[in-house]
């Protein structure tokens, strides 16, 4: 339903709710508030357009590593009815299209402004509303501040000396424009996380010579992106209620049934035909959860999967040499990479491997990279596949004040750490979408339960006359606790990457996520709920 919403409810305020993003957290947040709610909400991006993560990330091989049937809303059956794909997995373009309809769908563009920034917001004690500024100098105000800013979404750009004198093109993946064409030239590649592997895969076929600049060799599973039919597609859709409720009740909740099987208490050759078959099956999710419940829990059984990936690369990579760069030294323990045939890329005569862990680079020249030892790669164009400043980097860029005046700046000092995900001590109102210490999943269903839980909230202290909540210092504190405890039951704490913060220099390191699960971070929702929000003040 699309509601026509002619006047604020709070009294003093410009609009009811300010919403902040128009990505897949912030379209789903507009649409509940104003459209099921009936609240006056203002939106903003900084694109042109919806779409957000999937806006900015339009670069060579952008694919979802979450299965094209769940990698999507569940809240409306017709919206899932009219859903189409044509491989297993979307491709960045299919799921621009797919949150573009969604806007159609429910007219969501009417409530947002485009092309703009959000610089400051600053919450009123004295009016208990939130108060934003624009970078074109514009002002608002309203009751309730929703951000939905991104989990990855702010990049992450390394400089190296002499940068500003390379003569070539510098492009970074999560900020990519339109009309690109690299075919023929020699393309360098920083970067082998998730985008970069996909960026590689891409390109090796188009480029004339693509260098990788590795740091840290990768765990990299096929992802096995085959065609699905319509009656494969048909199936999803006549088992939707089944699958969401599944995924809903699951932990990474992306779409299959984790195992409930020991790795430990199997036999090395049985573990081996099972890690042989979800290689075979694909994907990253699945081969670290659908084979074992343990593989990011034991470090037996984390060796068993990495020996077994580790054997798959010698096989695949021809030349030995290239293999020992590509074979990772540390357990595998970040976010699961998938990839169709990344490995065989380095058979091809076009690409070559630079181990920038041994052999760092030294600088940027007018015509390339020079690496430690000396050796300069000669390069027509140099990709930044670097990642992002995961969480709070779009958090940190805003002036965001609360209560007293405290920056959330100052507040997230030690580390971005909130409340289920979602809310602050001291910053009253606001309600962040995948904000600190949520839950580590596929997001669409992760997001859709904060906002679901955001609109419940707001429902009810609108129904009880409330002006203001937010979470006590001791309620914060004790999920921060426990999501602590529960990342040092698992091996994720033991490599670098960006869900710590390692991946960025002097970013505090911190247990940002709740790796608890999707079904048991629910039922916390569900049950700060029904406690009557104990853990809350009111005002
Ligand atoms: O970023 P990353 P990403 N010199 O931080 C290297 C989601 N995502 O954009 O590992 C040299 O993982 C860095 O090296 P190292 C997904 O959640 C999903 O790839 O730190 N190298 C690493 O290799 C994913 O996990 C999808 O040693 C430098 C790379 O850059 C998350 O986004 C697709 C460097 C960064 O890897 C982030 O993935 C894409 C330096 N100074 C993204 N600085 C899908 O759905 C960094 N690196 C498939």
């Amino acid at each position: 339903m699309i509601r026509n919403v002619t006047a604020t409810k709070t009294p003093g305020a410009d609009f009811d709710a300010i919403v902040i993003g128009g990505g897949f957290g912030g379209l789903y947040a507009v649409h509940k508030l104003r459209n099921d709610q009936g609240l006056h909400v203002k939106a903003y991006d900084n694109a042109s357009d919806v779409g957000g993560t999937w806006y900015w990330n339009r670069y060579p091989g952008a694919l979802s590593d979450t299965e094209s049937f769940c990698y999507r809303f569940s809240f409306d059956k017709e919206l899932l009815d009219q859903g189409s794909w044509q491989t297993r997995y979307l491709t960045q373009p299919e799921i621009l299209e797919y949150l573009n309809n969604v806007a159609d769908r429910f007219d969501l563009r009417s409530s947002y402004q485009f092309n703009t920034k959000i610089v400051s917001t600053r919450f009123d004690e004295a009016t208990g509303l939130w108060h934003v500024v624009t970078d074109k100098g514009e002002t608002a105000s309203a009751k309730y501040l929703i951000t939905g800013l991104g989990l990855l979404s702010a990049i992450n750009k390394p400089t190296f000396c002499g940068i500003d004198d390379y003569a070539g093109d510098i492009y970074h993946t999560g900020a990519w424009p339109e009309g690109v064409d690299l075919s023929g030239k020699r393309v360098g590649i920083i970067g082998t996380g998730s985008t970069g592997i996909q960026v590689i895969i891409a390109l090796a076929p188009q480029v004339k010579h693509l260098t990788v600049f590795q740091r840290s060799a990768q765990y990299v599973v096929p992802i096995g992106n085959w065609p699905e039919d319509t009656e494969t597609i048909d199936t999803y859709k006549a088992n939707y209620d089944e699958i969401w409720k599944q995924i809903k009740s699951s932990n990474v909740a992306f779409g299959f049934v984790e195992s409930t099987v020991a790795g430990i208490d199997v036999p090395e050759a049985e573990r081996e035909c099972v890690f042989e078959e979800a290689w075979q099956r694909g994907g990253g999710f699945r081969f670290m959860f659908e084979t074992f419940n343990d593989v990011a829990i034991s470090d037996e059984v984390n060796t068993s999967a990495a020996n077994f990936i580790k054997r798959k690369i010698a096989k695949i990579v021809k030349d030995p040499e290239i293999a020992r760069k590509l074979t990772p030294g540390d357990i595998y323990a970040k976010r699961p990479l998938c990839a169709t045939d990344y490995y065989g890329v380095y058979n091809r005569k076009n690409v070559s491997l630079a181990d920038v862990k041994d052999d760092p680079i030294a600088e940027f020249t007018t015509r390339g990279i020079r690496l430690a030892s000396g050796i300069e790669h000669e390069l027509d164009a140099v990709i930044f596949a670097t990642g992002f400043d995961a969480v709070d980097g779009n958090y940190t860029k805003i002036d965001i004040r609360g209560r007293g005046g405290v920056t959330i700046r100052d507040k997230w000092a030690d580390g971005p750490l909130g409340y289920l995900g979602m809310m602050e001590a001291d910053f009253p109102n606001m309600f962040m979408i995948l904000g600190p210490n949520g839950p580590f999943t596929n997001l669409p269903p992760s997001l859709e339960s904060q906002v679901e839980w955001i609109s419940d909230t707001i429902a009810t202290m609108e129904a009880d006359g409330r002006s203001t909540i937010e979470p006590t210092q001791e309620a914060e504190d004790a999920w921060v606790e426990t999501c602590r405890t529960i990342a040092n039951m698992t091996l994720f704490p033991k490599a670098e990457s960006w869900i710590f913060g390692a991946n960025i220099p002097g970013k505090k390191n911190a247990v940002m996520f709740y790796l608890g699960g999707l079904g048991n971070y629910r039922s916390e929702l569900q049950s700060v709920r029904n406690s009557g929000y104990e853990s809350m003040i009111f005002d």
